[in-house]
């Protein structure tokens, strides 16, 4: 692995003190700290340094090999071919909307391995912003550097409010075109060119593992040379006061939605945030999926519980 080539870095100070800010906001929360046996504190230290960090076999595999072939199911029954842009991949098969393609895409965002940490990153809060699959096949060029937040027009750098979640489902290796990293550009204050050159870290990893990676993060897709595809989903999650990427209240048929469990309800926007954003009529849309016991709106709390996110059914 091979590092270097820094971005534009503006004042880290600056970060620091707008994330203490967020910190202070959150007051009253419940610090979680260890998911699965998995040092959430440890893993959160390297993510502020670096921007990223890998939890390496953290997946079932049994749950691996059944993505996998519903992966291949999805391709074949709607007969998808690949993307048809240079930052898609034209050796690349995407499907997009994934948790409308059956229940077992509906264990991704949930899982107790990666949640809490996203949890801890963005605050319990969340949504899924989308989840989607790339199958890198051979032969697939390298994608421009890119930063998932960079067209939303915050300066830069700014608290993570995208996270990105990649999961592996099959080994990304350097041959393969594992994503390509640039550690500690998200504390950069721009934005990469298209056509920059940039040494980068290869994110390699056994499939079963998971990179997690900032929204500021400077990072791309590698050149697949092996003569195998490179297999995962991206589950891709953003703070609960921000829109989603994919439309999910639209894109997944709501008799589909309804049978979701809750967890994943609230995180596909069925929810409201700090019990203000996203209310229906002045009430918790996950009653639109025949929840009974949706949580207070904002009027309904007292000062001191404002800031409580799930302050809990109307009395
Ligand atoms: O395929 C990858 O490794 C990363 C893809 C990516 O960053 C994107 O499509 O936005």
């Amino acid at each position: 692995m091979k590092r270097g080539g820094r971005p534009p870095l503006l004042a880290i100070a600056f970060c620091r003190t707008a994330w203490k800010g967020r910190k202070t906001q959150n007051k009253g929360r419940k610090a979680v700290t260890k998911g699965r046996g998995i040092d959430l504190e440890a893993k959160f230290a390297d993510f502020e340094r670096d921007g990223y960090v890998i939890f390496e076999n953290v997946i079932e595999p049994e749950l691996v090999s059944e993505i996998r072939e519903e992966l291949l199911r999805v391709e074949r029954d709607n007969n998808m071919g690949f993307r048809d842009t240079d930052f898609e991949g034209k050796q690349t098969v995407r499907i997009y909307n994934l948790l409308a393609h059956g229940p077992t895409f509906w264990k991704i965002p949930i899982h107790e391995a990666t949640l809490p940490f996203a949890e801890k990153v963005l605050d319990e809060e969340l949504q899924v912003s989308s989840v989607s699959s790339i199958t890198l096949c051979p032969g697939q060029g390298a994608q421009p550097l890119h930063a998932d937040d960079q067209l939303i027009p915050v300066p830069k750098p700014h608290q993570p409010f995208t996270l990105n979640c990649v999961w592996a489902i099959s080994d990304f290796t350097e041959e393969n075109g594992a994503t390509r990293l640039v550690p500690g550009s998200h504390k950069a204050s721009g934005m990469p060119d298209y056509d920059m050159e940039m040494d980068t870290v290869a994110g390699e990893m056994p499939a079963g593992s998971v990179l997690f990676w900032h929204g500021s993060l400077w990072h791309a897709g590698g050149n697949n040379r092996s003569k195998e595809r490179r297999f995962c989903v991206a589950n891709y999650y953003c703070a609960g006061f921000i829109r989603q990427q994919e439309n999910q209240q639209l894109g997944i048929p709501l008799e589909e939605a309804r049978k979701f469990p809750r967890r994943l309800q609230e995180l596909c926007g069925y929810s409201v945030y700090r019990g203000l954003y996203g209310h229906v009529d002045n009430a918790d849309p996950i009653g639109m999926l025949g929840r009974e016991d949706g949580s207070r709106l904002i009027w309904q709390r007292s000062y001191d519980e404002m800031y409580e996110d799930k302050a809990g059914p109307a009395e």
